[in-house]
């Protein structure tokens, strides 16, 4: 009797102790698990966006142009008959990113106008079978990807103007609304959902862009069984924000944020003129300058830049595009260590500029944007300075401590002398070693 009492008690305390480790441990290992698969997300810093579809043959806006009714849809559809894909080098691509010091690339597998790039065995609207490519032309470019080194993303649209039955079409007209037939809906998902398992299975990408997630509510998308779904095949995929709400993180697009977001992860997706894919009328190109000093703000406020580019229907990428890839690449190259596995940087109001810091926060990097050069000012660093070095050179700039009063807690202002001879032909980067983990002073001032 008494034994078994023992055991009893045994048994039950072994139960709950088992189950407080259990409940632990599982809340642990969710929210460990979100921040371990982020963690190449946020070092990463610069990824390469890729519009390819046959959009580019007349040069007219992806979906879009038939959606809005600026050309109708079989002409719009005609464009697949030009789609070639006859100088289409995955590899090159692939060199060209890598370059860039990207570290990682988006390719557009299928826009709202449904054209998949890969053979789909769900549609024949893809290019192996309907354009003259005849070509799978995702296996090769993540093939080369991978090889280099470089993480894979799938952009994918979940609505599919193409597809019957795909309520959405026009912007003024739709096919059937759902609530009047759920079962051809169904039909809807279980296409999208073949093609989701299809890229998950045939390509297994590290990151899933979804797009186009607006028209439907989650409950239609049924959001929360998609990320079940693509995690059962990866649990380590990153998902966009535009699952309607089932993403892991924000994706602002083209307008840039002033003040710092308050998301843990997120990026800016932005083209290198004003179009996504490829249109020869469209040479509003940004510059390099503008795109790195984009780049670096970006990086600053914490977050990634996914830079477009829209090649040609024969593969071949525009020339300003690839020099605009070269120059970041150049820039990265000899500025890299202020960007990639880095901090976003200090509040707004120290320096007069975009900031990075080191993950254990005892270095600080100051970009100067514009060709600033003479005496750059620092406020509120209450730690001593090591040493000042300007990046991808051996130069050491000496500094002034100005307006410190001894008795005071207020640190006194930072003045670096910065001569015109060591700047950057883009952005000049000063890495500041500090004595200890940064601390500011933020105060109004006073006594
Ligand atoms: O692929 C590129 C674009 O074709 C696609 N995303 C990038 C990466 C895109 N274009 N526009 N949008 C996404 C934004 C959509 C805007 C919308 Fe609306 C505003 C959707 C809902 C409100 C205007 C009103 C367009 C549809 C309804």
């Amino acid at each position: 009797m008494k034994s078994n009492m023992l055991r009893f008690v045994i048994a039950l305390s072994l139960f709950v102790f088992l189950g407080i480790l259990n409940g632990n441990s599982q809340t642990k290992i969710s929210t460990d698990s979100i921040q371990n698969k982020m963690q190449w997300f946020a070092d990463a810093k610069l990824g390469i966006f890729i519009h390819w579809g046959i959009y580019a043959v007349n040069g007219i806006s992806e979906s879009w142009s038939f959606h809005n009714k600026e050309i109708s849809y079989p002409n719009y559809m005609q464009q697949i008959n030009g789609f070639t894909a006859s100088n289409y080098d995955a590899n090159a691509w692939a060199e060209l990113i890598k370059q860039s010091g990207a570290k990682y690339a988006v390719l557009t597998t299928k826009h709202h106008d449904g054209v998949a790039l890969w053979p789909t065995s769900a549609s024949k609207l893809n290019m192996f079978e309907s354009s003259p490519a005849k070509k799978d032309l995702l296996a090769p470019f993540y093939k080369a990807l991978k090889s280099k080194g470089i993480k894979a993303g799938t952009y994918f649209s979940l609505l599919d103007w193409s597809y019957p039955d795909y309520p959405g079409f026009l912007n003024d007209s739709s096919r059937y609304k759902i609530s009047d037939d759920p079962q051809r809906w169904s039909r809807f998902l279980t296409f999208l959902n073949h093609q989701l398992s299809e890229i998950m299975e045939q390509y297994k990408p590290d990151l899933m862009w979804f797009d186009g997630d607006w028209e439907q509510s989650a409950d239609q998308w049924d959001a929360s069984g998609i990320r079940k779904k693509l995690l059962s095949y990866n649990p380590n995929l990153i998902i966009n924000g535009r699952l309607t709400g089932y993403g892991d993180y924000e994706t602002p697009e083209q307008n840039f944020p002033v003040s710092r977001p308050q998301f843990k992860w997120w990026e800016l997706c932005m083209t290198t003129n004003n179009n996504w894919g490829y249109q020869q009328k469209d040479t509003n190109w940004k510059t390099p300058y503008e795109i790195i000093s984009i780049f670096v703000d970006a990086v600053s406020n914490g977050g990634n830049l996914l830079l477009d580019i829209g090649p040609k229907p024969d593969g071949t990428i525009p020339a300003e595009q690839i020099n605009i890839l070269k120059e970041l690449g150049k820039w990265n190259k000899k500025n890299g260590e202020a960007i990639f596995n880095q901090l976003g940087g200090i509040a707004q109001g120290h320096f007069y500029g975009p900031t990075t810091i080191s993950k254990d926060s005892t270095t600080l990097f100051l970009f100067l944007q514009g060709k600033a050069s003479g005496q750059i000012m620092l406020k509120g660093l209450e730690n001593k300075i090591e040493e000042i070095e300007v990046l991808g050179t051996e130069v050491k700039l000496p500094y002034k401590i100005v307006g410190k009063i001894s008795w005071s807690k207020v640190p006194g202002l930072v003045y670096i002398d910065v001569p015109e001879n060591v700047l950057d032909p883009y952005i000049t980067v000063l890495k500041l070693k500090l004595d200890k983990p940064i601390k500011l002073y933020n105060g109004k001032g006073g006594l």
